[in-house]
């Protein structure tokens, strides 16, 4: 589940997929697209791991994807570079960075600090991009209709039609991730990777003494950015650095006293799973207290092929307590009286926070 970080140069991608990942990018020493690690926080896990003091926590993770901006062009500075085009578009999600920091001694690539100024323009690098792919596309399979047999033409206009229809909403900048596309739209969608059809997470990269402001810059970006499929964060990238670079207890008490309130590099993951369609199941034992991340719709079966293709193999059924009953409950024995654990079958579908035990047989 890879995101790609896009962003103009000097926007601080490096230093927030750094601060992220605790470093990855000086550890792999290597130019191109950095790639690390990163836990998606979830305070369920603690409170299961309370009840079951088991011998390790494990989180879901997301890959981030550090992709370097082009140099700059005679157009000006760019945030997507045509070297690294199927970089991002392998990716599942988009983490576009924009740069709210003011400090002085960074040269701004676009000549002042206007964060909303830059995420419309990298918004639009990506239409741009889309509207490159489409026009080769459409020129191709036009040259084919002129060649094709009748009985092949209906299906080649069909496509040619989706196509134009896709790129007149583009160059209405409408990216595709707000367009409203028929059923059949999705296998040509997948095939051509479309940047502005992927979920994305913009996140401006504020002032260190913006920190306290944090909620009411992020309520300003959902109302001016806010659209389907994307989100929005604020974070301060030298920040979150500094955070990273303490242990756990000096760090917890520094964001205390500068009211900083959550991580926001925490709430980025957590958004970022969010806008991926992600949930997380979720089993805990005297081994491991673990979050799984699944497609929002995966089924009983399909989870249990997540753990081990065995479980999946051998499915008998799936002993599930929601998460809430079980704390309620005060353990599995208890929610077992109590009824709150059911019984499922293979097509049950899962929801976020189920605690599971599989039962298998092979
Ligand atoms: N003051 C300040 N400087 C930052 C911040 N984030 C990044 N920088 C600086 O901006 C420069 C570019 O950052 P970098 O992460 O390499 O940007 P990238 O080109 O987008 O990867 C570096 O000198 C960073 O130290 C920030 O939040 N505040
Ligand atoms: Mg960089």
């Amino acid at each position: 589940m890879a995101v790609g970080i896009f962003g103009l140069p000097q926007a601080g991608k490096t230093t927030i997929f750094n601060a992220a990942t605790r470093g990855a990018a000086g550890r792999s020493g290597r130019a191109g697209p950095n790639l690390g690690v990163v836990k998606v926080p979830d305070a369920r896990l603690g409170v299961l791991a309370e009840m079951d003091h088991p011998k390790r926590i494990v989180h879901a993770e997301i890959e981030y994807l550090d992709v370097p901006a082009p140099a700059g062009g005679a157009e000006g500075p760019k945030g997507i570079s045509a070297e690294y085009l199927n970089v991002l578009g392998g990716c599942e999600a988009l983490l576009m960075v924009a740069r709210a920091f003011s400090d002085p001694a960074v040269a701004h690539v676009t000549g002042s600090v206007d964060p909303y100024r830059d995420a419309a323009s990298l918004e639009l690098e990506l239409i741009l991009s889309d509207i490159g792919v489409l026009e080769r596309r459409e020129e191709r399979v036009e040259s084919q209709l002129r060649t094709a047999k009748t009985l092949d033409r209906d299906g080649l206009r069909k496509e040619i039609a989706l196509l134009a229809s896709i790129r007149e909403s583009l160059e209405a900048e409408v990216p595709v991730r707000a367009q409203a596309l028929p059923k059949e739209a999705a296998p040509f969608l997948r095939n051509f990777a479309l940047l502005s059809a992927k979920p994305l997470m913009i996140v401006f990269n504020i002032d260190e003494d913006d920190v306290g402001r944090t909620a009411e810059i992020e309520a300003e970006m959902a109302e001016r950015l806010g659209r389907p499929n994307a989100a929005t964060a604020a974070v301060s990238g030298k920040l979150e650095t500094e955070l990273a670079e303490m242990s756990p207890e000096d760090e917890a008490e520094f964001r205390e006293s500068l009211g900083a309130g959550e991580p926001g590099l925490d709430r980025t993951a957590v958004l970022c799973y969010g806008v991926l369609g992600l949930i997380a199941f979720l089993t805990t034992g005297p081994d491991e207290t673990r979050a799984w991340a699944i497609r929002d719709g995966t089924t009983a079966l399909e989870a249990a092929g997540k753990i081990h293709t065995d479980i999946q193999r051998g499915f008998i059924r799936a002993e599930v307590v929601a998460y809430d009953d079980l704390v309620r409950a005060g353990g599995l024995p208890e929610a077992r009286k109590q009824a709150t654990l059911r019984s499922e079958g293979k097509g049950y579908v899962m929801r976020d926070g189920d605690v599971v035990n599989f039962l298998f047989n092979v």
